[in-house]
């Protein structure tokens, strides 16, 4: 089954929006197989940001990153990695479609509220490099067959 990695980040904690974050993947039915509230350290927070290292926004993003606590999960789910991107929104909460959780909560680019990984292949290394092996549960919901064919 298909994995990707979310990340709740310090707006969206400041904010109070974790548990309305969480409710939408509940809700929309995919399943919640790692979860952690913690502080970002900087080098974590560079390597999870490797691929902007030489954009202009790099600096001011990892100080944001690392400016409060995060929330880091993983969820499972068949599609899950391109659907979990449609529920966030468009990178800039201002072109993001209302419904959508940076459409609903954000207004601007810095303070964009979650990060969901891009491909399927990004999602395994961002799992990787997130979460140890021993902190995801692989459980089956009973209601499984209420949600897939
Ligand atoms: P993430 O990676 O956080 O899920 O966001 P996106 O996938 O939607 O967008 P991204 O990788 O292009 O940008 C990563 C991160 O950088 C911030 N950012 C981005 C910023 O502060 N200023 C900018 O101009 C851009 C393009 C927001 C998200």
């Amino acid at each position: 089954m298909e994995r990707t990695f979310l990340m709740i980040k310090p707006d969206g904690v400041q904010r109070s929006l974790v548990g309305e974050v969480i409710r939408r993947y509940e809700a929309k039915g995919f399943t919640l197989v790692g979860l952690k509230l913690m502080a970002v350290s900087r080098e974590l927070a560079e390597k999870h940001y490797d691929v902007h290292k030489d954009k202009p926004f790099f600096g001011g993003l990892v100080e944001f990153i690392t400016s409060g606590p995060v929330v880091a999960m993983v969820w499972e789910g068949e599609g899950i990695v391109a659907s979990a991107r449609k529920i966030i929104g468009a990178t800039n909460p201002l072109t993001a479609e209302p419904g959508t959780i940076r459409g609903d909560y954000g207004v601007t680019i810095g303070r964009n509220l979650i990060h969901g990984s891009d491909a399927v292949e990004t999602a395994r290394n961002e799992i990787a490099l997130w979460f140890s092996e021993d902190e995801l549960a692989a459980w089956e919901p009973t209601m499984k067959g209420w949600l897939y064919e």
